[in-house]
Parts: C-alpha cells; structure tokens; sequence
C-alpha cells in the first residue's frame, strides 16, 4: 500500500461520484483524498487505510454534507458587451426572436456592443457573469466568441475568455463561433465572409492559442449545411474539434452533419428527428439540451428526451448564458429546469452538468470522482442530490475546491 502524503481528506461526506451502477453513484458516510491537484482515495469510510487520518496534512469533517465533483457549464456566450433587455421589453410586446433578428436587432446588435468595447471593459462587464456560476459550483466553463464577427473583435473576446479562468482560477474552454451571424457589412457576401472565417479568422485565431474547438450556428437565421461543412473542414484541417447549434428552431439535420464530423456535441436540439438521434447515436455525439433557451424563448417543442433515452445518448445541460436568448447565471438552476420543462430526472440532470458536459467538452479527466480525476469538487449546504434540482434559487454551496484547492467564491 503507497504511503504518499495527502494534502486533505475529507470525512463524513455524502459522495455524489457519478461513478458505477448506484443511483448518483452515491457513497453514504464517504471519504476523499486530495494529493497534488488530483483525487488521491474516495470511497466508504470503513475502507479507509488505517493510517489515513495521520497521512492527511489536513483532515475536515462534513458532517454528511453532499459532496459532488466541480459542475461543468458546456455551453456559454458570457463574454459579450451589453444586454438586451429591451429585446425581452419587445417579446413581451408581442415580437418574435426571428423578427428581432430580421429587424437588425438580437445577435448582431450584441455585435455592435462587444466591437465597441475594449477589452478590459469586456473582462469588467463578463467576469460578473463568471463569477455568479462559480458561486453556484461551476469549475469547468466553455465560453464562445460570435459577438466580434471580425479578427480583431474575435480575438479580443477570446482572450477575455483565458483571462476570466486566469482570474477566477477556474478552468475555462473556448470555442471560435465565426459562424454565429451575418455581420452587417456582408450582408450581400456570405460566401466573402464564410471564406474570411475559414482562411483568415480561424487559422490566425488556432495559431494564438485562443480556439479549443469550432461550433457554428446552423439555422434559417443563420448558416446553411454547405457553409458550416466549409468551417468543419477547416476545423479538421487544424486538428481542431467541432460542436454545433443545432435544430434550435427548425430541423435542418444539423445533428447529423455534426455526427458525420465526430464531433463532440450537437446542442439545443428541441427539433431533433429520429434520423438525427440516430446519426448523434452511431458516433456517440453528446445531447447539450439548454432549459434556459427554452425557458426564456417560451418555445414549446420539448427535445427528443424519450429517443435520446432509447438510443442511450449521453445528455448534458448547459446555462447557454447569452444576452438574447438565456440570461441564465446558475447551472443549477439549468439543472432544475431540465428536470421541470424536460422532465429528466434529478440524477439525469446532474450526470448532465459533470460527467456528461465533461464529456461534451472532451475532458475525461474531471466530472467524476474517482481516484486520478482533478480534484474538482463542490461542497454543498445539502446532504441529498436531488436538492440540487429542486431548491430554485438560494446559496446553496459551502465551498469550491478546484485542484485541490479552495476557489473564492465572494
Ligand atoms: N443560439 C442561441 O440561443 C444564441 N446563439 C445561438 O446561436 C443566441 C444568441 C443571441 O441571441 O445573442
Ligand atoms: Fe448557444
């Protein structure tokens, strides 16, 4: 048996692993080890090394407190200059998101307000929106661009992005979003500006360090099978992997040409066919589905989850928090809608925001607790599972541990 120090040991925890048959792979009266950033032990207690206590250069009691590992928000466009509350004042007024979009408003006017700001100020208006899904137990984040439409605006809020994990000590993931809208100034040159994210923007942006994966908007109001297949190709090329907005607001089998890419993930999904779920199904795409989109769009079309089930398709939530269609700032709550709106149960919900959005960003070292897994965890104020989905609202965690370590959380 290894005597190699650890650095904590929790006791008297209620482990939520996510980790074998067991309903939440829960471990009642369970203990974890953390040594160097990673998980080191975890299991019953009764199992513990006799020695355990003296191994640990700190030893914590929780007192039956739930433990689970860091949440992973899959899917977000936090860093983006302004809001569009007014855009909520028109819906309510009767207008639709298509209509906002046909009348020069919605994504690109969120374009005219992040090209304008610089990027300190960009950081200043987005790390208030990072901060509050930390506060709810986010440790892992994906955060996309799409609101520059240009080199330049791109680029700045990508690094926005790198220096929002930097800051808050939490992991962040970028994904390059060229193809999220027209910009104003192509509006009679799709294929100038397809060909001026495919040659130019992404290259230049993948060379920087900045692009951990490629998605693209695929829709009636955004971009067709043929231009997002012209990205992919050139995701490809770079070694980078693809994701896409997919069968959001009608079916345009977008799921399916993800699929074909081996992509990691096809998300929104409410329009989702049989064909699609079988396509996402044969190449083990992961289902982001995005309450928050559905919430606040007051779309009525559920996704597939009866199919997506049959076809054993690993199913992740995200807050998909943007200023147009999911001002949503708690993964939790995510959570919780997913269970009400869609009705997934509260174990499917939380297998969505850890071990399955691990899996839709491709991380499969973290989602888990496991022996090896970073030691990502989140302490809560509850001693049940289920609490997570169905409290709305409240301060529900105690404390953040990101490799091992304590994350703020004020
Ligand atoms: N689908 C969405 O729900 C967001 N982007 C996308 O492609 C909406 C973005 C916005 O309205 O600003
Ligand atoms: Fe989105």
């Amino acid at each position: 048996m290894s005597t190699s120090p650890w650095d904590h040991l929790l006791l008297e925890a209620t482990l939520a692993t996510f980790v074998g048959d067991e309903p939440y792979g829960l471990i009642a009266d369970g203990a974890i080890a953390l040594s160097n950033g990673h998980i080191a032990w975890v299991g019953h207690r009764s199992e513990l090394p006799p020695d355990a206590v003296d191994r640990a250069a700190k030893v914590e009691r929780l007192g039956g407190a739930l433990v689970t590992p860091g949440l992973i928000d899959c899917h977000t466009h936090l860093v983006f200059g302004g809001h569009r509350a007014h855009e909520f004042d028109l819906r309510l007024n009767g207008a639709s998101y298509e209509a906002i979009a046909h009348a020069g408003g919605g994504i690109v006017s969120t374009v005219k307000a992040t090209r304008a700001a610089s990027e300190d100020e960009l950081l200043a208006q987005s790390l208030p929106r990072a901060r509050a899904l930390l506060a709810d137990g986010v440790t892992t984040l994906e955060i996309k661009s799409g609101y520059g439409l240009e080199l330049e605006s791109e680029r700045r809020m990508l690094r926005v992005a790198r220096r929002i994990g930097e800051t808050l000590g939490i992991t962040v993931r970028t994904t390059f979003l060229g193809l999220h809208a027209l910009p104003p100034e192509y509006k009679e040159r799709r294929d100038a500006y397809v060909a001026l994210v495919c040659e130019q923007m992404l290259p230049a942006l993948a060379a920087e360090g900045l692009v951990d994966a490629v998605d693209a908007f695929c829709e009636n109001i955004g971009f067709t099978h043929e231009e997002t297949r012209r990205v992919f190709d050139c995701a490809k090329a770079l070694g980078l992997p693809v994701k896409l907005h997919a069968e959001q607001l009608s079916d345009l089998d977008g799921s399916a040409l993800v699929a074909e890419y081996d992509g990691l993930s096809a998300d929104h999904l409410e329009y989702l066919s049989d064909t699609g779920i079988r396509a996402m199904a044969a190449k083990g795409t992961v289902a982001v589905l995005l309450p928050g989109a559905f919430y606040a769009l007051r779309e009525t079309k559920l996704p597939p989850i009866a199919g997506l089930r049959e076809h054993g398709t690993a199913m992740a939530i995200a807050t998909d928090c943007n200023p147009g269609t999911s001002p949503l700032l708690s993964l939790r709550m995510a959570a919780g809608m997913a269970c009400t709106l869609f009705r997934l149960t509260p174990e499917e919900a939380l297998r969505g925001i850890t071990v399955n959005a691990a899996r839709a960003l491709g991380m499969h070292d973290r989602g888990t607790l496991a022996i090896g897994q970073h030691a990502d965890l989140v302490v809560w104020r509850v001693g049940t599972p289920a609490e997570l989905c169905y409290w709305i609202g409240g301060e529900l965690v105690r404390a953040v541990y990101r490799a091992g370590r304590p994350v703020s959380i004020d």
